[in-house]
């Protein structure tokens, strides 16, 4: 790992709170990713499940974790199993954790090896009465994989037909999307290295550079600074490429005039950041573009005021596009004919702003959190309005980080990141 070891009380917190909510006499069990193959003996990169890292701060495959409160011996409550490891073992693969130093990183005392999980699992199921699945819930997934943990989920309800099955994913939702202390201090510092990437930027973007080099200079920054890399795939769009809401070629040459928009940031221990700026190739917005850019902006600063406890995100949506409305009609982009005529579930707004405006932000980008209950403190948010207008060639999203307070306006984690045109004006040509 290149990042600091997490203090194990966090996730010492996170199996409390998880544990809190499980039924009595009930055994939840999480599993690592798999490592995917390529062909051959090639694999990609590991990337550990969000989930059994958030309980326990392992981030290694083929691991388990097994929680089961109510055991009747102190020992069988927490488990983790790994795989074995030892000197042998260690010079052909590299450091994996030892029993020692997975409760350093975990707080969980009984460490087993894989091979006794079988028999383990047997002793407990003999005392529990119900089996907290781990399956993938979140509004966006979309997976065709079968991975480590629903072939896990096939198995075990296969062996224990017996046994009541219940959910672990809406806890996750729910725990999940509050952040603990320690939690936004991470989620700080992957937008801090990600400001430092962006900042870099400023003096490296001129016209004809390609978009892969600008690409290039924030990995380089991002490595450089203890993060794996990008927490999700780039979006280095320059003109029309803007457009394209999901633009990942980044092989463009970047033009005199053109508006580049950058949706680019850093992971950091697992946690993400999830930045959005548009600057121009030549240093200067036109002023249409400014007008653009501005309008943009203070959309993003009213919905952000929006985002205080007790609010719900459909209705802050429809709140945003009110605001949305009122600028799309100043920059004439919309006229009022428009707005009385439209759709109301495809207001006339959706034209230049076809996503939303926030989401959850954490472990995952677009993180768990139970959209349909009121938000809370400590949830950490995206706010991300954009105008998109292929006719006048450019596209402009302006996105930062915040966690909702109890009172007040969200904190913004990315305050330190130049967001003013003038500002970027500047520092682009200083
Ligand atoms: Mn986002």
């Amino acid at each position: 790992m290149k990042y600091h070891q997490i203090n194990s009380g966090l996730f010492v917190k996170n199996r409390e709170k998880f544990t809190a909510q499980m039924k009595p006499k009930s055994v939840a069990v999480f599993n690592s990713n798999d490592i995917y193959p390529v062909s051959a003996d090639s694999t990609l990169p590991f990337a550990q499940h969000r989930d059994i890292f958030y309980l326990s701060g392992v981030d290694q495959e083929e691991s388990i974790l097994l929680l089961f409160p109510d055991a009747p011996y102190e020992h069988l409550k927490e488990i983790l199993f790994l795989r074995e490891t030892n000197e042998h073992i260690a010079i052909w693969e590299g450091e994996k954790l030892t029993k020692e130093r997975a409760f350093q990183v975990s707080g969980i005392k009984t460490v087993f090896w894989l091979q006794d999980f079988d028999k383990t699992l047997k002793e407990i199921m003999m005392y529990a009465e119900v089996m907290y699945i781990n399956t993938n819930e979140h509004y966006r997934s979309a997976v065709e994989t079968e991975t480590r943990e629903d072939r896990f989920i096939k198995k075990w309800k296969a062996q224990y037909p017996a046994h009541t099955v219940a959910k672990s994913n809406p806890i996750l939702q729910r725990i999940r999307s509050i952040k603990e202390t320690e939690e936004i201090d991470l989620i700080q510092q992957a937008c801090n290295i990600t400001e430092k990437g962006f900042r870099r930027l400023l003096s490296f973007v001129k016209p004809n550079v390609m978009e892969y080099e600008v690409e290039a200079e924030l990995i380089h920054e991002f490595v450089r600074n203890r993060s794996k890399g990008f927490a999700y795939t780039p979006i280095i769009a320059s003109g029309n490429n803007a457009n394209v809401l999901h633009y990942i070629e980044n092989n463009q040459q970047c033009k005199a005039g053109d508006l580049l928009l950058l949706d680019v940031a850093a992971e950091y221990a697992n946690y993400s950041s999830d930045l959005t700026r548009t600057i121009p190739v030549s240093g200067r917005y036109s002023e249409r573009q400014k007008a653009v850019y501005n309008a943009v902006l203070r959309v993003k600063n009213e919905a952000t005021k929006m985002l205080t406890p007790g609010t719900l995100w459909k209705q802050y949506h429809v709140e945003v596009g009110k605001i949305m409305t009122s600028e799309l009609l100043g920059l004439g982009l919309i006229d009022k004919a428009d707005v009385q005529n439209e759709n109301p579930d495809w207001p006339a707004y959706k034209k230049y702003f076809m996503h939303g405006t926030s989401h959850h932000m954490g472990l995952d980008t677009h993180d768990y959190g139970l959209l349909h209950e009121p938000m809370e403190a400590n949830m950490v948010f995206t706010v991300e309005p954009g105008i998109y207008i292929p006719a006048e060639g450019f596209g402009i999203r302006i996105e930062d980080d915040v966690v909702i307070q109890k009172s007040g306006e969200p904190f913004n984690l990315m305050r330190n990141i130049p967001i003013e045109a003038d500002e970027i004006e500047s520092l682009m040509n200083a």
